[in-house]
């Protein structure tokens, strides 16, 4: 196996025989082939974008494939044995009703040639032996792989935002369009400047993509706004959900509604509190525990049923006993674990294993008490931008600092904690993402009301952060966005955050930070493009970093 694609990374290299993550082998293996069948889809799809042929489908088959693989989401390998061949079918279709179509229009039958991946097929015993030559590996240039590893990172974490916009009836066939150019350029031998325009079009795929998200978001369940959510427990047996996919959230409030099962949200899915829609939900209690890589300890003392929508879950301790009362849904899955089956003819999924099992349940152990306040998506913000102009013209903000992005266990991130205690009183963080829970529950203030941690919502919320940007530039009447008094110290684990660096690089940002380390998919003569273009950075010391933060820099 070789994976590097998230920021745990074995060595800041590459894992080769388990994920730090914990990823096996036979998973790493099987979820390279699968990008490979997709790539297949790919070259097919991109040949037939002007013959009518292409099916909708099949750009969300790739945007699921493309999430399966996605750091801590899939540990399953039959589900990527199924998805493989669900992908060579497809492929295969896609491929006959190209074949079909040019000949009609061209009178005589397509002979050109197409690489293996558009025609390689084999059983399910070939799988493993298959996948061995068709890894990141396989594109020798280390620029080459740099660049083409960049891009399908990227597009892992657009298709997981595009994923979460369809399962709310929002899709885009541009956005599909994209997967099937982007993943058939990677099999092609393309110049840098070429394969650099592809990754800052996945920028600009990535922005429309999380604009769709916030669209189907809030068209669904209303605008976030200002809200306290409760960190301690009640005395009845609960589920906790976690993940990112909010019509699962609101499947399991209708569901538990007066069952006596309380719902608590973990990790990524705090932010649901935030929506208007799952206000009115009583036995919608708080937000429980902390980030994903705490999950082992803070699953078994929840005592419940805990439900994964999407990642980030992590393998279970031989300590842990609570693989019984854990169950997976949507591009999720664990061995083991009972799967929720997805929707059918537009009705709801049905979770009532899950409350089932919460019954059986005693209640959550209390970590914590006390409350959060979050809520500050890019409607809410603006709500409030003449007091926040107006405490920038006083000098009462001096500055912004957007600190979204993800959480993970290593000690280096420490930093993030650190920072946010060190910057001073006039300084304000716009956050995102579960990095969050590195600072968000240390009372840190306000100005003027304001509060000094202003949380917009989940990763694909950075979106949020981007819009306020733009508007404020609009505000302060400014002609480019890095004249604002805002400075990006970024954390990354896996790849949506990928994304949401190319979306703000598409937009223009300069002078990232970027941590705890800088991606080890980015060779040496990829990273210096992005630093001499860009200012992309890694972080320093508390000290340095927030001294240059305040001045500017
Ligand atoms: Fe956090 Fe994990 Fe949101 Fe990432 S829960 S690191 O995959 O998606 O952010
Ligand atoms: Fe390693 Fe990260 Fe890949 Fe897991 S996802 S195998 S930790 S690079």
């Amino acid at each position: 196996m070789f994976c590097f694609q998230c920021q745990e990374t074995a060595k800041n290299s590459g894992c080769t025989v388990r994920g730090v993550c914990g990823k096996p082998e036979s998973t790493a293996n099987l979820q390279d082939l699968l990008i490979y069948v997709l790539k297949g889809i790919a070259v097919w799809g991109k040949k037939a974008e002007n013959l009518g042929v292409l099916d909708k489908s099949d750009g969300l088959f790739i945007a699921q494939g493309l999430f399966a693989t996605i750091t801590n989401a899939n540990w399953d390998d039959d589900r990527f044995v199924e998805l493989i061949g669900e992908g060579i079918k497809r492929r295969d279709d896609l491929r006959a009703r190209f074949e079909a179509a040019y000949k009609e229009k061209e009178g005589r039958s397509f002979d050109g040639s197409v690489p293996d991946c558009a025609i390689w097929d084999g059983s399910i015993s070939e799988y493993a032996d298959k996948a061995l030559s068709v890894g990141v590996l396989a594109t020798e240039n280390e620029d080459v792989r740099s660049l083409r590893e960049l891009l399908v990172i990227g597009l892992k974490g657009i298709a997981a935002y595009g994923d979460h916009a369809a399962v709310l009836g929002y899709e885009d066939p541009k956005i599909y369009g994209f997967f099937m150019e982007a993943l058939d350029s990677t099999t092609k031998d393309l110049s840098v400047d070429e394969m650099v325009a592809m990754v800052m079009k996945a920028g600009d795929f990535a922005v429309q993509t999380m604009a769709l998200l916030d669209k189907a978001n809030t068209e669904t369940y209303g605008k976030p706004e200002i809200t306290e959510v409760e960190l301690g427990v009640r005395n009845n047996t609960a589920i906790l959900i976690s993940g990112h996919d909010l019509r699962d959230m609101e499947d399991l409030l209708k569901q538990t509604e007066g069952t006596g099962v309380d719902v608590y949200t973990h990790g990524e899915m705090l932010p649901a509190h935030y929506y208007p829609a799952f206000k009115k939900y009583d036995h919608f209690v708080g937000n429980y525990g902390n980030s994903w890589w705490l999950q082992n300890d803070e699953f078994e003392a929840f005592n419940g049923a805990i439900l994964m929508t999407t990642n980030c879950l992590v393998p279970l301790k031989s300590k842990n006993t609570y693989k019984d009362r854990l169950f997976t849904t949507g591009m999720t899955g664990y061995p083991g674990v009972v799967h929720i089956p997805d929707r059918e003819d537009g009705k709801p999924k049905d979770f009532s294993a899950v409350i089932e099992k919460a019954k059986s349940c005693p209640a959550p152990t209390e970590l914590e008490t006390g409350k959060i306040v979050g809520g500050f998506a890019h409607d809410q913000v603006m709500a409030l931008a003449d007091k926040i102009v107006e405490a920038v013209k006083s000098g009462a903000i001096k500055r912004f600092v957007v600190m979204a992005g993800c959480d993970g266990r290593h000690k280096t991130r420490d930093y993030y904690k650190e920072v946010a205690e060190a910057l001073p009183k006039d300084a304000v963080i716009l956050t995102a993402g579960c990095a969050k829970y590195r600072y968000n529950k240390l009372n840190l203030g306000d100005i003027g009301g304001i509060p000094r941690v202003l949380d917009a919502g989940q990763c694909n919320d950075s979106y949020s952060l981007a819009v306020i940007a733009l508007k404020l530039k609009e505000a302060f009447g400014l002609e480019d966005i890095n004249e604002l008094p805002i400075s990006y110290d970024i954390a990354w684990y896996e790849q949506k955050a990928v994304a949401v660096l190319l979306a703000l690089l598409f937009l223009g940002v300069k002078d990232i930070r970027l941590g705890p380390t800088l991606p080890a998919f980015l060779s040496p003569n990829v990273a210096k493009v992005l630093v001499d273009n860009f200012g992309i950075r890694g972080i320093g010391t508390v000290e340095e970093d927030v001294a240059a933060i305040m001045a500017g820099r």
